[in-house]
């Protein structure tokens, strides 16, 4: 019986190792441990064995009964749920394409502005957005109280502390920091308590500045050309317009001719023909005092330029407030 019993557990291995779904574990069940099943027919001869040997047949029997039921169980459940997985997932669907992002458009202005001063052997600087009033203001010539602070309205974080209204103090820093000649960009995120459709409370400028013994007026004009030919075309006409800033002195400003209406006058610019651009100006003496440039052989120029405003010009974006909405429809246009 006891050889029986083995021949059994064998048969039942082998059948196990083939079943392939849970149906198979049913027959398998019912034909080894139901009614008539291969085991229930050999514990049924029990009956007639040698009184002495049936503890011991007993108890194999038992442990090959339990063995079954286990196996039948752990297999039953794999198969089960791998056939679950197998109706839930369809490996022959074709995959799901991701989207792809893009650089936002102000980043890819800001990239084309940073490529061609770089060409023109100007380095990039950075520089802290928050600023205190030393940087952002006296060491532009803007004293306390001067009446140019309240040109940018500033966010202040206490009497001292602020968030920087113009990339301008970076350059102070590189001033006080660096040898002779300066010839630096400064793109970063400025912030001013501004907001319509041409303001908004973060937006992001470039600055630049060239310091070194002999810089004059026509280089400024040399190098804003090549901005403007660059960014906006070769054919783009500029002029400069007489400005004031408390930090360059002599200043302008730099119209473009409006593309829109090619000169003639619309209402984009205001019919005069030209789109303000950027403003200039030949570092005023008074701002190398504050950083300890002595040398009076030295001048210099700089300029400040907001890229929401170049972006806005150069792609036809009558909202300022659509760079920061974040809407798709609106930033796929330009990926
Ligand atoms: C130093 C000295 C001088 C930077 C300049 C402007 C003129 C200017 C505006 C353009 C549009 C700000 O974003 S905007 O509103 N900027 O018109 N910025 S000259 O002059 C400097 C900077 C640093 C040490």
């Amino acid at each position: 019986m006891e050889s029986q019993l083995d021949e059994i557990r064998r048969s039942f291995d082998q059948e196990l190792g083939q079943a392939r779904e849970p149906g198979d574990i049913e027959k398998l069940r019912i034909r080894y441990l139901g009614r008539k099943g291969r085991l229930t027919s050999v514990l049924r001869l029990m009956g007639k064995l040698d009184p002495g040997e049936r503890p011991r047949i007993g108890k194999i029997s038992n442990e090959l009964k339990a063995y079954m039921e286990s196996r039948l169980r752990a297999l039953g459940a794999e198969l089960t749920e791998g056939k679950e997985i197998s109706a839930r997932l369809d490996v022959t669907l074709p995959g799901r394409a991701c989207r792809r992002g893009s650089i936002h458009l102000i980043n890819q202005v800001l990239g084309e502005i940073e490529d061609l001063f770089m060409d023109l052997g100007f380095s990039v600087v950075n520089g802290p957005e928050v600023e205190d009033d030393y940087h952002n203001f006296e060491a532009l010539n803007i004293p306390p109280y001067h009446p140019a602070r309240d040109m940018q309205a500033t966010f202040y974080f206490s009497e001292k502390t602020l968030l920087r209204t113009h990339t301008s103090p970076v350059q102070i820093r590189i001033m006080e920091s660096s040898d002779l000649p300066i010839r630096v960009i400064a793109p970063g995120k400025v912030y001013r308590s501004d907001s319509d459709v041409s303001h908004t409370p973060m937006f992001h400028q470039v600055e630049g500045l060239w310091v070194e013994e002999g810089i004059n007026f026509s280089h400024l004009k040399g190098v804003l050309e090549a901005f403007v030919h660059t960014i906006f075309g070769p054919d783009v006409p500029l002029r400069f317009r007489p400005s004031y800033f408390p930090f360059t002195e002599p200043s302008a400003e730099v119209d473009i001719g409006c593309f829109i209406c090619g000169g003639k006058g619309c209402r984009v610019c205001g019919n005069t023909g030209w789109l303000e651009i950027l403003g200039c100006g030949m570092v005023d003496p008074a701002v190398y005092d504050y950083v300890g440039i002595r040398d009076e052989s030295v001048t210099g120029f700089a300029f400040g330029l907001g890229v929401e405003r170049v972006a806005m010009l150069k792609y036809a974006v009558d909202d300022i407030r659509l760079f920061f909405d974040n809407d798709l429809r609106f930033l796929t246009q330009f990926s």
